[in-house]
């Protein structure tokens, strides 16, 4: 599939990719795609105040035909899906079989929220005082600032995007600068539903694209009360601090150190599988890749040669190709990222199987993933290297196990395969896993939308998606109506006058 057709099918013009002075290359082969325009900073005073009318006028809206817009935004995505899909193997460098899956997370979270636009519930409170009620109203808060990565160009955008717009916001859009070409082609599908909708305010979703300066004017502004962040921690820690200054809220969903347990009864097979796709797939760049293998003792022997051997035979090359399952890496300095914490890891004791650079495709950044063998958790496994590493520990008793696997800075997702009952509850029990993610029997990666996603510790502490994740884009109000003749004061406070 050449990509101009598939860039005119999402409407992108060439003036669009054209001419600009933010260079856009592909991982596949470090080809430059598009010279796209970056958004001055002198325009965001005039981006936030487009948002701010678009909220005064989209908050009054009815959440149920707020919701009527992202249902045409399924469609559209569920139209483009394939195109939208070719752009982020294009761009982000996944697997096609992993873009259209990251499409098909987008469709999801539309149609969830959908749903959504008809539940936003508040409670009924019992009232202290005869003749009151007392109850919750949930509603819109304001501009929403979306940051995203690379790694997830188009998703993420859209588990804040659906929830925010049925909730009531706009939504200002910062695309990683390595992934402007996705953000560009998402919002032109998003202009598609926005014609169907009909009457929209101009300025309910913008897209800016540029660099960090374009970020600060948003975390810095008290005028957008709500910023979601997805990126590194070194990123969260300059964006939680400036919004916290203001008062502002965020939600942050940053590093992740991703662990599985295998115990002594795991299902190996079934073991094998999960940690092969949860390691390798995305080339290991998702916040969500598995990055610590804590294993039983009587188990690490035979797991580990059973992973080198499936490691050695794995097809890595042109994404776009037909069984490739491992693509590039985003760049060269990722590659270069990967190398130097592989030394480090030697130096620190570690045993590497694989992690040599693989031909692939000229100009990208192809390697084979790396199992190293760890004597302890030392400096780089508690580190979060954005590559396909596998860091192997050894434990003998379960309660070393969740010490190792609760060990490290970040808390985003876990893991145990057990068939032991008691085992996988202490897992997932208050003396278990500490990360926002436990599961039991599936890999820490390819979480689904429905929950809540996000993790403790420097992964932030933020929650996006599914579940109750919604409240974070509403304000709270809580209202106390008095139908009664009298003016009780609760408490039993007396002051009569
Ligand atoms: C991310 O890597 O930033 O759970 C998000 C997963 C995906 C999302 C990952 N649903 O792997």
């Amino acid at each position: 599939m050449t990509i101009e057709p598939v860039l005119t099918a999402l409407d992108l013009t060439s003036d669009q990719l054209s001419g600009g002075d933010l260079s856009v290359t592909s991982p596949i082969d470090g080809r430059e795609i598009a010279q796209v325009h970056q958004t001055p900073a002198s325009e965001m005073g005039a981006v936030l105040d487009r948002a701010e009318a678009a909220f005064h006028a989209w908050r009054t809206v009815p959440a149920p035909r707020r919701g009527e817009l992202v249902r045409l935004l399924g469609e559209e995505l569920r139209a483009a899906k394939d195109e939208l899909g070719a752009v982020v193997t294009l761009e982000a460098g996944k697997i096609t079989s992993e873009g259209l899956g990251e499409v098909q997370e987008m469709i999801d979270i539309c149609d969830f929220a959908v749903g959504l636009s008809r539940q936003l519930y508040g409670l009924t409170i019992a009232s202290e005082r005869p003749g009151h009620r007392m109850m919750e109203t949930w509603h819109p808060l304001g501009p929403t600032a979306v940051i995203t990565a690379f790694n997830f160009p188009v998703a993420v955008w859209s588990w804040n995007a659906a929830l925010a717009l049925v909730c009531g916001n706009p939504v200002i859009w910062k695309p990683s600068e390595k992934s402007p070409l996705t953000a560009m082609a998402t919002m032109a599908i998003f202009n598609r539903a926005l014609a169907r909708f009909g009457d929209a305010p101009e300025g309910l979703a913008q897209l800016v694209i540029g660099g960090a300066d374009l970020g600060d004017a948003l975390v810095s502004s008290p005028r957008v009360p709500l910023v979601s962040a997805t990126g590194s921690t070194r990123m969260g820690r300059i964006v939680g601090p400036k919004v916290a200054e203001r008062f502002g809220r965020s939600i942050l969903e940053l590093g992740g150190n991703n662990a599985m347990i295998v115990a002594p009864s795991a299902d190996l097979d079934m073991a094998l599988r999960a940690i092969v796709f949860s390691a390798v797939g995305t080339a290991g760049q998702r916040c969500t890749s598995l990055r610590r293998l804590i294993v039983h003792e009587s188990l690490r022997e035979g797991l580990v040669a059973n992973l080198a051997r499936a490691y050695a035979s794995l097809p890595i090359g042109d994404p776009r190709a037909e069984g490739t399952l491992v693509g590039p890496l985003i760049d060269k300095e990722a590659l270069a990222r990967m190398q130097a914490a592989l030394e480090q890891a030697r130096a620190e004791g570690g045993t590497v199987h694989g992690g040599e650079v693989v031909e692939g495709v000229a100009g990208g950044a192809y390697v084979r993933p790396a199992i190293v063998e760890m004597p302890a958790q030392s400096d780089i496994v508690r580190a979060e290297t954005f590559a396909p590493i596998l860091y192997v520990i050894s434990y003998d008793r379960l309660d070393q196990a969740i010490a190792l696997q609760n060990g490290v800075p970040q808390g985003l997702s876990s893991c145990i395969f057990t068939r032991d009952l008691r085992e996988a509850e202490t897992f997932l029990s208050a003396a278990g896993s500490d990360c926002g993610i436990s599961n039991v029997n599936i890999g820490p990666s390819g979480a689904e939308i429905g929950g809540a996603f996000g993790g403790e510790k420097e992964t932030g502490g933020g929650r996006e998606s599914g579940s109750d994740a919604w409240k974070a884009y509403m304000r709270r109000a809580t209202n106390t109506i008095n139908y009664s003749d009298a003016l009780p004061l609760a408490q039993g406070v007396r002051f009569d006058i």
